[in-house]
């Protein structure tokens, strides 16, 4: 071990013994040795979508574009082998992790874990429950977007564009996930501000578009009278697309359909008229993860949340931002 990583190693126990002795001031994640080339961790949740896959392949452009060595993880979908797979970058002693945690509670302990290891880890597009683990002190930042005002910016499409539709199926993502939580709660209480509208049945779809599509096949038949499909993605809103057009009705005339994400085939399908509005939510964390990587090094102050800054489409811009969607 270099002179320096002990040196930080042992300043970094004296922040913990700091913590422990409730003096939380000195409480702070592992710092980072300044280098040209890092040994970076990945641990993608899964690739079941464009949006995850642009996702990995931004992390993967920006690692070679800077020369560094990304060792990338799949956890296909579960969480359980998401925290197995930080371990194991843990126990390859990576620089520094990059992590999208797939729900907001398994994940704690590994990010705890990675921190007495004297890991440094940079959480992306998901974040996890603030009462298990604090950013700031055991993990150094959430880079993403703020899924509760998605949720409000949905709504409030809806409340201006609806026309006479009231009757809401909300399709949610995958459970205990923090953009899930927080797309429900944005988007039910602006909702609820105005009475007229009902939100008739709430399941998730698990953020995937097969999910989504029995999801909606299900409600779209306890609910016939439902006139709007909120989804807390462009994945099961296309799901649920399929669903009304094999159920021989109509989607954006019979039934609105809105969204998050803001993907290409999203911002398609609002041109062609089936999706009303999607919300953005970018994947594209390559460049900032990196430059907060290299800032932390260098010393700076992270704030402990970075925000995505989203666009929003509809039927007014989709055409011409079709070519700027990721
Ligand atoms: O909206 C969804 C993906 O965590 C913000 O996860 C992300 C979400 C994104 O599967 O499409």
């Amino acid at each position: 071990m270099s002179t320096s990583r002990r040196k930080m190693l042992i300043d970094s126990a004296v922040a913990t013994t700091a913590t422990l002795f409730g003096v939380r001031a000195f409480a702070a994640p592992p710092p980072l040795a300044k280098k040209a080339k890092y040994k970076v961790g990945f641990a993608q949740s899964e690739s079941n979508s464009p949006w995850r896959i642009a996702e990995t392949k931004s992390m993967r452009d920006e690692a070679a574009r800077l020369g560094h060595q990304l060792v990338y993880t799949d956890a296909a979908s579960s969480a359980a082998k998401q925290a197995s797979d930080v371990s194991s970058l843990i126990a390859q002693g990576v620089d520094v992790i990059f992590l999208p945690p797939r729900e907001d509670k398994p994940l704690v302990p590994v990010i705890l874990a990675a921190r007495k290891a004297g890991i440094p880890v940079i959480l992306l597009d998901r974040d996890v429950d603030h009462t298990m683990a604090k950013p700031g002190e055991d993990y150094v930042t959430f880079i993403g977007s703020d899924f509760v005002e998605e949720g409000h910016r949905v709504a409030e499409w809806l409340v201006k564009n609806a026309g006479d539709r009231t009757s809401i199926i909300e399709i949610e993502g995958t459970v205990g996930s923090s953009p899930a939580n927080d797309r429900k709660r944005g988007f039910d209480e602006l909702i609820k501000q105005h009475p007229k509208f009902k939100i008739v049945a709430s399941q998730s779809g698990d953020f995937s578009r097969d999910r989504g599509r029995q999801v909606a096949e299900t409600l779209i038949q306890a609910h016939p009278t439902a006139d709007i499909i909120y989804c807390h993605a462009d994945e099961m809103a296309l799901g649920a697309i399929a669903a009304l057009e094999a159920a021989g009705r109509k989607p954006g005339k019979d039934v609105l359909v809105v969204s998050i994400d803001g993907g290409h085939d999203g911002v398609q399908a609002i041109v062609d008229g089936k999706i009303g509005a999607s919300c953005e939510c970018s994947p594209l964390f390559g460049p900032k993860a990196f430059a907060t990587m290299a800032a932390y090094a260098a010393g700076e102050k992270i704030p402990a949340y970075i925000k995505s800054v989203d666009r929003f489409y509809d039927g007014s811009n989709a055409a011409a931002s079709l070519a700027g969607a990721y």
